[in-house]
C-alpha cells in the first residue's frame, strides 16, 4: 500500500488533520487502536477555542457545532465568599464555544466515512520504519495479517500512550512532566447545568467545576485523591460534596440527578521536544499533556494541527518545505504557554496537600487580585479563549 500521509491515532487531532488535507487533495489514511465506538465512548474536553472552531469550518465540519454549540462570553471563579466574572467577549471580544469533544469527534469520523477516506480500526503492533530518512513506512496488524503503508509523511497523533513519540530516540528527545498530587472526579447528569455559564471555585475542600455538555446536560467536576475510587463515591456523596464547594447562593438551586458516567482522571503536565524527527511529526496528546484546568489539552492538540496542516499544504502545493521546517518550534512556542497557563490556573484553584497557610493566602491574595484588576482579567480572557496561532 501506499498513501500521501499516514495518520497514526483516530482522535480528534489525528481525524482534524485527515479532513484538512482531504479538503486539498491530499491523501491520508488514519489508523486507530481502539474500535470507532470505543473512541465515541470516551467523555473529554467540552469547551473549544475559536481557533478550534475555525479549524472545524475550514475542515468543512462544522454545521452541527454551529447548530448545537453554546456560545460562552465569559466564565465565573469563587473563592471563599467570593464570586466574581471574567468577561472574555470585553477583554477579548471572543467567545468559547461549549461543544464536548465526542461530539467532534463524532462529526469528523461521519465526515470521514462520507468522502470514503480509508481507516483501519483495532490495528494492532504499529510500528513506524525509516521515519528519519525520505522513504517512511508504517507496519501493523489488522485480522491477523501484517500490513506496510509507504508515505511521505507520518503524523502521530496517538496520544500520550501512543507508540510515536517512543519512535523518537532517547537520545534526540527531551522530556518535561509535573505530576499534580490530586484527581478529579467527574460525573455527567441529565439535568440542567446550575448556572448558563462554567463555575471555576476554590474552596476549603478542595476544587470544583461546574460544566455542561447542553442546556440538559450537566458535567461536574471535584478535586479527589489519586488513591480513590469512583466505587466510593455513590451519586448522592457526589452531589453532597460538589455543593458544599460552592457559594450557597449557586449551591441552592442545583438541579440533582442520576450520573450516566463518572470516572478519575489523573492531572499532570508532560512536554517533548522536539515535536518533529524527520519526516514525523507529533500532534496533540502525543507530544503534550495539560491539567484540564483551563480546559486547553483539546484546543492546543488543534493549533499543532493547525501548524502542521499549513506546512504540509506548502510542501504539497509549491514544494515549499519551510512550514514542515519550522513546524516543532512554533508549535512548541504556543505549547509552553498552554501549559504555563494551565498550570498557573491549576495550582491557583485547587488544595495541595503539603500547602501551607503562607500558600493559601498567596492563593486568596492572587484571586483577591484578579477579581478588581482590570489588566489581571485581560490576561485570563486572553489565554482562555486562546492566544492566536
Ligand atoms: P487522543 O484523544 O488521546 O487520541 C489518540 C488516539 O490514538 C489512539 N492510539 C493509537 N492508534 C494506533 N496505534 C497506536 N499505537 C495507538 N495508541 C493510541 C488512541 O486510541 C486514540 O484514539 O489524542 P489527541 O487526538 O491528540 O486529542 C487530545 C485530546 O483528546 C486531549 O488533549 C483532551 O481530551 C485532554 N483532556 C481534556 N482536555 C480538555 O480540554 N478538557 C477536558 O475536560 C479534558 N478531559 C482529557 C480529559 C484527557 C483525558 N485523558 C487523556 C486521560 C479527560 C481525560 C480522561
Ligand atoms: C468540561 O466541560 O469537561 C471541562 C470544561 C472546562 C475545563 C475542563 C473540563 O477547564
Amino acid at each position: 500500500m501506499r498513501t500521501q500521509v499516514v495518520i497514526i491515532g483516530g482522535g480528534p487531532s489525528g481525524l482534524l488533520l485527515g479532513q484538512l488535507l482531504h479538503r486539498i487533495g491530499v491523501e491520508a489514511v488514519v489508523l486507530e487502536r481502539q474500535t470507532r465506538d470505543y473512541v465515541l465512548s470516551r467523555i473529554r474536553a467540552g469547551v473549544l477555542e475559536r481557533g478550534m472552531v475555525e479549524l472545524m469550518a475550514t475542515a468543512g465540519v462544522d454545521a452541527r457545532l454551529k447548530e448545537e454549540g453554546l456560545p460562552h462570553d465569559g466564565t465565573l471563579i469563587s473563592y471563599r465568599e467570593e464570586i466574581f466574572r471574567i468577561d472574555f467577549a470585553k477583554h477579548t471580544g471572543t467567545p468559547v464555544m461549549v461543544y464536548g469533544q465526542t461530539e467532534v469527534t463524532r462529526d469528523l469520523y461521519e465526515a470521514r466515512e462520507n468522502i470514503g477516506a480509508e481507516t483501519y480500526f483495532e490495528v494492532e503492533d504499529v510500528e513506524i520504519e525509516g521515519a528519519n530518512t525520505d522513504r517512511p513506512s508504517v507496519h501493523f496488524t489488522k485480522d491477523g495479517t501484517r500490513h506496510q503503508i509507504a508515505c511521505d509523511f507520518i503524523a502521530g497523533c496517538d496520544g500520550f500512550h501512543g507508540i510515536s513519540r517512543r519512535t523518537i530516540p532517547e537520545e534526540v528527545r527531551t522530556e518535561y512532566e509535573k505530576v499534580y498530587p490530586f484527581g478529579w472526579l467527574g460525573i455527567i447528569s441529565e439535568t440542567p447545568p446550575v448556572n448558563h455559564e462554567l463555575i471555576y471555585a476554590n474552596s476549603d475542600r478542595g476544587f470544583a467545576l461546574c460544566s455542561m455538555r447542553s442546556m440538559t446536560r450537566s458535567r461536574y467536576y471535584i478535586q479527589c485523591s489519586m488513591a480513590d475510587s469512583v466505587d466510593n463515591w455513590s451519586d448522592d456523596q457526589f452531589w453532597t460534596e460538589l455543593k458544599r464547594r460552592l457559594p450557597q447562593s449557586l449551591s441552592n438551586d442545583m438541579v440533582t440527578g442520576p450520573s450516566v458516567e463518572k470516572s478519575i482522571a489523573p492531572l499532570r503536565s508532560f512536554v517533548t521536544e522536539p515535536m518533529r524527527w524527520g519526516r514525523l511529526f507529533l500532534c496533540g496528546d502525543a507530544a503534550h499533556i495539560v491539567p484540564p484546568t483551563g480546559a486547553k489539552g483539546l484546543n492546543t492538540a488543534a493549533s499543532d494541527v493547525h501548524y502542521l496542516f499549513e506546512g504540509l499544504k506548502s510542501w504539497y502545493g509549491d514544494g515549499d518545505a519551510a512550514g514542515l521546517d519550522g513546524y516543532s518550534e512554533k508549535a512548541l512556542a504556543r505549547v509552553w504557554k498552554a501549559e504555563r497557563f494551565s498550570w498557573w490556573f491549576s495550582t491557583l484553584m485547587h488544595r495541595f496537600p503539603d500547602q501551607s497557610e503562607f500558600d493559601l493566602r498567596m492563593q486568596w491574595a492572587e484571586l483577591d487580585f484578579l477579581r478588581s484588576n482590570e489588566a489581571a482579567q485581560k490576561a485570563m480572557a486572553e489565554n482562555y479563549v486562546g492566544l492566536p496561532y
